[in-house]
């Protein structure tokens, strides 16, 4: 094991076989070394850190702010096996890579996109990007994302611990033990990195090691409107009348699956958006900037031009060295080895040329990567030699870093929204919190749900206003367009099949308070730009 100090409030605890960081691209260290057998405590700024092989200490400015002993799995003597076949998974007993129990009873924050409480006590959760089309509940474990970064609060004296590991991780947050804080992973090396201070500094640390979310263009904190899907430039240009006549105002409109021809990225439907480069600089002048959705899942075509490329130069995921298929959108697929680094300059480039047409954003969608035939198989190998089981939660990172490759090789401002990430992917991108319902609970959820994304260190962030499963209703949407007001992402989206929740299909007081909320979204614009 080394340490490293990094700050003089942060250090990272790691074994050097520990795979190269998705996320930390680089980092100083001010001191440190091998940990060696002789010595066990190690000094640097503020911090004091005891090592032996059943304890780690963190004395902050003499004070002990953090103990934990290496996790073992501790027996319940219960047999799981039936419950399982009756569909209640029972995960624990499969992280046996390594972890840590962490002593502390103190309120927990952080661990990015999830549903349930603010503060975590009482709750486990896991690190697998998931796409559950269920209505997302307190009790879910995952969600799309997984960023495996959390504060310990304590005041002046929190602690901040981020373990970089994109394999198959457990959080118990004093559930089994309310006097202990559990992580464990299923495989990988120990690669700790801790933060002592405020949670301001703490986060403040994280992020400058993992990555921030550069500064979005001003148009991307106006409004934004989205239905899957307009089926036709003639709807869009609908729906931009609309809002103007209505006097609402709009900056950005998405375009759905629908806009592709046959569910194939990078195309457009000729029929239904033909001259797609003159209506869309059309939109422009008329200040609307228009993002299409991007798939993860490639249509296995012979003839199409991006799966001819992709097997050509063996840009696909592979399983026993053969292209894996599985089925999504377009019907037989195959999913990018986004790992790859060649993957990625090929992805790029055509995101470049994409863009080229006049597109704004992307909007980088199903990059868990969710699949329709049952999930891919553990072994698939996605890049770089990397398999599935430890690919999984860092796949959409690697496709938003190749998005945000093509935006620099077009020389254009950088835009995207991605549904799967992990720690960092906002460098890339923003992020939209999936498939909502318009239901009220959804709206009640989404405050703590983004508060704890933006604790842990995603800045552009938002949810479908209006909700996106099923038939909101004028109040509701009027109401979420309120609670939503300091989102940086202020978008209404909403399903295949639900109900039109664009403001201007409300009327009277919906309508009116929908409209206040827009315009004092718009006036509050600049301090929002600010405080990004
Ligand atoms: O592309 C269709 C939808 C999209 O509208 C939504 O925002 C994504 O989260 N997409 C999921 C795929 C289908 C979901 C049922």
């Amino acid at each position: 094991m080394n340490i490293a100090f990094l700050s003089p409030t942060s250090f990272r605890l790691y074994d050097e076989t520990a795979p190269k960081s998705a996320c930390v691209l680089d980092q100083k260290a001010l001191s440190g070394g091998v940990i060696g057998e002789d010595q066990s405590v190690y000094a640097n700024g503020l911090l004091h850190v005891q090592l032996n092989q059943d304890n780690l200490v963190i004395l902050y400015r003499g004070k002990e702010v953090f103990s934990a002993a290496p996790f073992s799995e501790e027996g319940e003597g219960i047999d799981h096996s039936l419950a399982e076949k009756e569909g209640h998974a029972h995960e624990q007993g499969r992280f046996e890579g390594g972890g840590m129990k962490i002593r502390s009873v103190r309120p927990v924050y952080g661990l990015g996109e999830r549903s349930g409480p603010l503060e975590k006590r009482g709750y486990d959760y896991i690190d697998w990007n998931t796409d559950d089309p269920s209505a997302h509940v307190d009790t879910f474990k995952s969600l799309y994302q997984s960023i495996p970064f959390f504060i310990l609060f304590d005041g002046d004296d929190s602690v901040g611990i981020f373990l970089d590991n994109t394999a198959k991780v457990h959080f118990d947050f004093n559930k089994s033990n309310p006097e202990e804080v559990r992580i464990s992973y299923v495989s990988g090396k120990p690669d700790y990195y801790f933060f002592v201070g405020t949670m301001k500094d703490i986060i403040a640390e994280f992020t400058r090691l993992s990555g921030r979310n550069p500064l979005c263009p001003y148009w991307a904190l106006g409004a934004q409107q989205s239905r899957w899907s307009y089926p036709s430039k003639e709807k869009v240009d609908e729906v931009v009348r609309r809002y103007r006549e209505n006097d609402l105002p709009l900056s950005v409109v998405y375009l759905d699956i629908d806009y592709m021809d046959a569910y194939k990225d990078f195309t457009v439907d000729p029929k239904k958006f033909p001259n797609i480069r003159e209506w869309l600089s059309e939109k422009r002048e008329e200040g609307i900037v228009v993002v299409p959705i991007i798939d993860a899942g490639v249509k296995a075509e012979p003839g199409y031009f991006l799966y001819d490329e992709g097997i050509q130069d063996g840009y696909f995921s592979t399983l026993n060295g053969e292209v894996y298929h599985n089925e999504v959108w377009p019907g037989d697929s195959v999913f990018p080895a986004f790992l790859d680094e060649r993957v990625q300059r090929w992805w790029a480039a055509h995101i470049a040329s994409f863009l080229e047409l006049g597109f704004g954003g992307i909007w980088n969608d199903m990059n868990e990567p969710a699949s329709f035939r049952g999930p891919l198989p553990l072994d698939v190998e996605m890049g770089n030699g990397v398999k599935h089981d430890t690919a999984h939660n860092v796949y959409g990172h690697f496709m938003v870093k190749a998005g945000a490759m093509g935006f620099e090789l077009a020389g254009k401002r950088l835009f995207q929204l991605t549904r799967a990430g992990y720690a960092g992917t906002c460098r890339y991108s923003g992020t939209w919190a999936g498939d909502n319902q318009s239901i009220w609970d959804h709206l009640r959820l989404s405050l703590p749900q983004l508060m704890n994304m933006s604790l842990s260190g995603q800045a552009y962030i938002g949810v479908d206003i209006g909700g996106f499963g099923g038939d909101t209703t004028p109040e509701l949407a009027a109401k979420w367009a309120i609670a939503s007001l300091l989102n940086p992402l202020y978008r209404n989206h909403s399903a295949l099949g639900t109900k039109d929740q664009e403001p201007y299909t409300f009327t009277g007081v919906y309508l009116e308070t929908y409209r206040k909320a827009l315009k004092l979204r718009y006036r509050l614009r600049p301090a929002i730009y600010t405080e990004l």
